[in-house]
């Protein structure tokens, strides 16, 4: 099955769910703006369309999509939790995750961020924009350690019970940010990300990162509707123009930032091995770095399936060169490697 076929199932799946009990009677009023017919992928595109606009602006309504789609990874996909006795550690990361959308994760052994910095070393990139240059999915695939880290339960348990549902990871990357140029660019200014309903990324850095090498840059408590809207109650003498730059302007200034919200971002540096999860819903950057440039893996953890350019699935003996734990092909791994990794058909449940 190809990428887009996995990723249609799941969300047939889901308004075949969502159409079955009054108790989503809210999504079922969308929905039957555009067909009667649960399986029409059109109208459930269009549904998506509206509910993302819906959802954007209303915490409310997030909360309770999030809670369907937990009751469809459960009831129907029999999904259980990564770890089903959350740990204290976990908890505590889960919780600064929604108070100030971002924690630390948890600590990688050295040897494996050598290992893996060696990696992409001997890899080439491509350029993106003159400041920051990529490496290509399957040298990320490739790279030790990267998808065992992607996939460490204590991370997917702080994710899963960030995001209130069985994650899916929708990207994996990995990309220079050059040193010594000019201006920053696209991603170096700040934003907002528009990945999924509810998303966090796990970054981890694979050079040393302080203040001149292009630390990610974080405004705290920008992550949910509710945390905005203090921000907007301080600017209430220009809520239009609060909002209308918020949403609408894609780029934002620095300056801009400490206007509307009063503070700075939060540098988040540390030395090769640092790694957080953090929710970029929230306005963010990466500084373009002065001095040193900064090598960074990334993982997007989602809770739908759709990405913009659904990526090529690796067959079983290319996952078998990979040489990974065998835990990845039972549930809920295979499900939250589904977009990458095909074990085959009688590994999947029916999504
Ligand atoms: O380079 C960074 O630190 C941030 C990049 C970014 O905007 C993102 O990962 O969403
Ligand atoms: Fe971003």
């Amino acid at each position: 099955m190809s990428s887009q076929q996995q990723m249609a199932q799941w969300f047939l799946g889901l308004q075949n769910h969502l159409m079955r009990s009054s108790e989503w009677a809210y999504f079922q009023n969308i929905y039957n703006q555009f067909s009667q017919n649960p399986s029409d992928l059109s109208a459930v595109s269009q549904f998506h369309r509206d509910l993302w606009n819906i959802s954007f602006a209303d915490d409310n309504v997030r909360n309770h999509f999030l809670n369907a789609v937990r009751e469809y990874h459960q009831n129907q996909l029999q999904l259980k939790p990564v770890i089903s006795k959350i740990p204290v550690d976990v908890m505590a990361k889960v919780n600064a995750l929604e108070e100030k959308g971002h924690t630390p994760a948890f600590e990688i052994a050295p040897e494996k961020i050598k290992a893996m910095r060696e990696h992409f070393e001997k890899r080439h990139t491509k350029d993106l924009n003159g400041n920051i240059s990529e490496y290509a999915l399957k040298d990320c695939i490739e790279a030790p350690h990267f998808l065992e880290i992607a996939n460490d339960p204590k991370v997917l348990s702080v994710v899963e019970n960030y995001l209130g549902v069985t994650p899916t990871i929708k990207v994996i990357e990995a990309w220079w940010s050059h040193a010594k140029k000019e201006e920053a660019k696209d991603a170096q200014l700040y934003h907002l990300d528009y990945d999924d309903y509810k998303f966090c990324k796990l970054f981890i850095y694979l050079t040393d990162v302080n203040e001149d090498s292009g630390p990610h840059v974080y405004v705290e408590g920008t992550h949910t509707c509710e945390k905005v809207k203090d921000y907007v109650l301080k600017n209430s003498h220009r809520t239009e123009e609060f909002m209308a730059w918020y949403l609408k302007k894609l780029r934002k200034s620095d300056a801009e930032v400490k206007e509307y919200f009063g503070k700075e971002g939060q540098k988040l540096c540390g030395p090769a091995g640092t790694n957080f999860i953090v929710d970029t819903r929230g306005v963010h950057k990466g500084l373009l770095p002065k001095n040193t440039s900064r090598l960074l893996c990334q993982v997007t953890y989602g809770i739908t399936p759709q990405v913009p350019v659904p990526p090529p699935r690796l067959n079983k003996d290319e996952i078998e060169k990979l040489k990974m734990p065998s835990t990845f092909q039972s549930m809920p791994y295979a499900f939250i490697n589904r977009l990458f990794l095909d074990f085959g058909e009688s590994s999947v449940p029916r999504y």
